[in-house]
């Protein structure tokens, strides 16, 4: 049992409770009058109603002070035993949100991928079930949607109701957002409380098409999802117009029903501003649509990743930190370190979860909004993404929403003075290896439309 528990003051009332020194030598019936709610030695627990608290000290010679009984609360760093090795967890301030909240389980996260592994230890019980399928009958579509016998999603690939994962990546992702946390098993997401829906589109040679993109957008959106990861993209700057259209239906469709669809700027270490990457490009079109650019473990932007002052939005752990990339479930029941703006959308999925889960009336683009001018400053992304900044959890979770549309970068001067030209000093030493992994899924992907 590692759960360690620092006691956290925060500065809310409790009610109208208040704590009551008294004197030494005070007369007791001092307190008379008032309802006692505890006592010992020359304190006591008293409710006061707020109107009469200021004053009280004045008024009875007795109390030494009348104060607020603030709340102490749990800051718990979860027991998984890998959470160690998390260090993108850190980075982006979850444990200090961890203490606001832990359970995304009101939202629904469709992660479009490769498939999950809803049978991992650390995964199966945040995975979202259609209980009506799963409870329902073989080869019948009990819910009438259209798909027999979906219960733990759908596999668009092979055209069945077993999105498992043949392939790893899905379920990395998978992880980030919501692997189980605290259960002292594997790692933890970035929800501890989850339900992810499994959606996949990409075989187990990473590779995938627009229509099953399409299809696996209004899968998601149909059922439910308010969520949508998609670690993958198209990685051809000449895709014309018309043979974007099913890609851009697909996001119009999401947008049109308050869906928000999280999508990586890719892996080239190139500029989305004059090379597109889609879905993510699509940010710059419609509020419903973020991406995200990867950091390493100092902040600093990924040799590696994509980004785009206009088209990328914000960053989040998808690098290396020392050697480590990113620890996360994988297929087969298994964990793995992967690196890759794949690995960095997610953290950003989990925290739009995060968001909806405690105001689900939220619309994307104020989601968005919130992400974005939430951010963690940094001199390397300051001039190559729209926020400046990469993912900070505990500000997205406690800030109030901005009523700016686009003034997201409000506070980069600051960072600007600072940071000057640094923006290409990220070495990438070692990374080149684990990102092919990530290479072949993303360059490969939606072959249909490289003409
Ligand atoms: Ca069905
Ligand atoms: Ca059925
Ligand atoms: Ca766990």
């Amino acid at each position: 049992m590692k759960l360690l528990i620092l006691l956290l003051l925060v500065s809310l009332s409790f009610g109208a409770e208040f704590i009551v020194k008294l004197r030494p030598g005070a007369d007791s019936r001092a307190l008379e009058g008032y309802r006692v709610i505890k006592r010992f030695k020359n304190y006591a627990l008293v409710e006061i109603p707020q109107d009469r608290v200021s004053g009280l000290v004045a008024l009875s010679s007795s109390f030494e002070y009348v104060a607020r009984n603030v709340r102490l609360r749990a800051f718990a760093i979860p027991n998984d035993p890998m959470y160690v090795d998390q260090w993108g967890m850190s980075l982006v301030n979850a444990e200090l949100a961890w203490d606001v909240n832990v359970d995304c389980s009101p939202i629904i996260v469709a992660v479009i991928d490769t498939g999950v592994d809803y049978w991992h230890e650390d995964l199966r019980d945040n995975v979202w079930r259609n209980e009506i399928e799963c409870m329902g009958s073989p080869n019948v579509d009990d819910d009438g949607n259209g798909f027999v016998d979906d219960c733990y999603g759908w596999d668009f690939v092979n055209s069945d109701p077993d999105p498992i994962d043949d392939q790893g990546h899905g379920t990395h992702v998978a992880g980030i957002v919501g692997a189980v946390g605290n259960n002292s098993t594997g790692v933890a997401g970035v929800c501890w409380k989850a339900r992810i829906m499994a959606v996949k589109i990409l075989g187990s040679n990473g590779t995938g098409s627009a229509y099953d993109f399409l299809s696996a957008v209004h899968y998601a959106v149909d059922n439910g999802a308010r969520v949508i990861n998609t670690s993958l993209g198209t990685d051809d700057c000449n895709i014309s117009e018309a043979s974007l259209q099913p890609l851009r239906d697909a996001v119009e469709y999401a947008n049109s029903k308050g869906i928000v669809i999280v999508a990586a700027a890719g892996n080239s270490g190139s500029d989305n501003d004059t090379c597109p990457v889609y879905p993510a490009s699509f940010s710059k079109d419609y509020p419903n649509v973020i991406s995200v650019a990867s950091v390493d473990g100092d902040g600093k932007l990924s040799s590696f990743s994509n980004y785009g002052l206009n088209t990328v939005d914000l960053a989040a752990p998808g690098g290396f930190s020392g050697s480590k990339s990113i620890l996360s479930t994988y297929a087969g029941n298994s964990y793995t370190y992967i690196a890759g703006t794949s690995i960095a959308s997610p953290f950003v999925a989990g925290a739009v979860a995060h968001i909806l889960s405690s105001d689900p009336a939220l619309t994307p683009s104020l989601v968005k909004n919130r992400l974005l001018s939430s951010v963690q400053i940094d001199s390397s992304l300051v001039d190559k993404v729209r926020s400046g900044g990469y993912l900070d959890l505990l500000a997205a979770l406690s800030s109030t929403i901005s009523s700016g549309g686009s003034a997201f970068r409000g506070s980069t001067s600051e960072a600007s003075a600072s940071g000057g030209g640094g923006c290409n000093s990220v070495g990438g030493i070692g990374s080149s290896i684990v990102l092919a992994v990530i290479f072949l899924i993303l360059r490969r992907l939606l072959p249909k439309l490289s003409q």
